[in-house]
């Protein structure tokens, strides 16, 4: 008898395929009656591929021992929850650093010299009627890193790779890092041209990036934000943008994405990019393996590979 299992949104195509190949898939997402799908099936699910479980749809599965998380942030997991029920719950750590690390670069580039506009203004037959100005640059300028994990870490080497230096602020000094290290992210931001975020998201980072931190990067400083929406306070980002306050946005993740207030399309000072970080084939490739190589681990009785609880 196969093991049956939730998918509780779509996957990549191969990890589907591989899903399918060991386990009984039950999808929740194509469900017409979701709540009738897991009253069914409650009392055989024994593992969730995929985000978004909360401690209500936990407590009604008591065959339910591990979460295989497709992402390496599983802010949309309870894990308090997931552990008082002894349930494991993996991520996918490291196979998207460099991924999500170029995306940082591409946008601080693209928000520096105005490529999203740039492209337009060929399209659009400008060009031969003059030139679109003058716009600034990495080389020379801070760059403070809010969350110098594993993702920043390979952000920081891009950076220095365009000449940038690098600041860092976290939960704590890292002794073997060379950067400079602000305790206080108000100051930070101040000291700093570029901010750019990627931090986990969840309770105890929300709104981190708060107005303060915000007025202090300042009319000459940008953003970027490439870890979740609710690091930032979304509502005084956009005012301060609007005012010239703060300079420029260049943002993969927003509060309520995929929605996010229309008043952002109008800025010329934002990029705007649909969460698609980790998005190339290899890197969503290398995410779907380790998923199912985490649900093999634990149904072979082995050690899992990136367990978080
Ligand atoms: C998403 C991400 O998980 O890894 C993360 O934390 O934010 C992304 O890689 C991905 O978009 C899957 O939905």
């Amino acid at each position: 008898m196969t093991i049956e299992i939730l998918q509780t949104h779509k996957l990549l195509e191969s990890c589907e395929v591989a899903l399918a190949e060991r386990f009984t898939v039950h999808k929740l997402h194509e469900a017409a009656d979701k709540a009738a799908l897991i009253a069914q099936l409650a009392p055989r699910l024994r593992a969730i591929a995929g985000g978004a479980v909360n401690a209500d749809l936990i407590a009604q599965l008591p065959a339910l021992e591990i979460i295989a998380n497709f992402g390496v942030g599983y802010d949309s997991i309870d894990t308090a929850a997931a552990r008082a029920a002894n349930v494991r719950v993996t991520n996918t750590p490291n196979v998207l650093n460099d991924a999500v690390a170029e995306l940082t670069i591409g946008l601080m580039i693209a928000l520096a010299r105005r490529i999203p506009q740039a492209d337009q203004f060929v399209r659009q037959g400008k060009w031969p009627n003059g030139n679109m100005g003058l716009f600034s640059e990495l080389t020379g300028k801070t760059v403070g890193i809010l969350g110098l994990g594993r993702i920043g870490k390979e952000i920081a080497a891009r950076a220095q790779a365009m000449k940038m230096r690098v600041v860092y602020y976290g939960r704590k000094r890292q002794e073997s890092e060379p950067h400079v290290f602000y305790d206080n992210l108000v100051d930070m931001a101040r000291d700093s041209d570029w901010l750019v975020v990627i931090a986990p998201g969840g309770k105890g980072t929300e709104r981190i990036v708060s107005r303060e931190v915000l007025e202090a990067l300042g009319p000459q400083g940008n953003i970027v934000n490439v870890a979740r929406g609710t690091l930032i306070d979304e509502a005084a980002m956009l005012e301060l943008l609007q005012t010239g306050d703060l300079g420029g946005a260049a943002l993969d993740v927003f509060e309520n994405e995929p929605a996010m207030p229309e008043a952002f399309f109008a800025l010329d000072n934002v990029v705007l990019s649909p969460h698609q970080g980790s998005a190339t084939t290899q890197t969503r490739n290398a995410m779907g393996a380790l998923v199912v190589a985490n649900l093999d681990a634990h149904f072979a009785g082995e050690p899992l590979i990136s367990a978080v609880v």
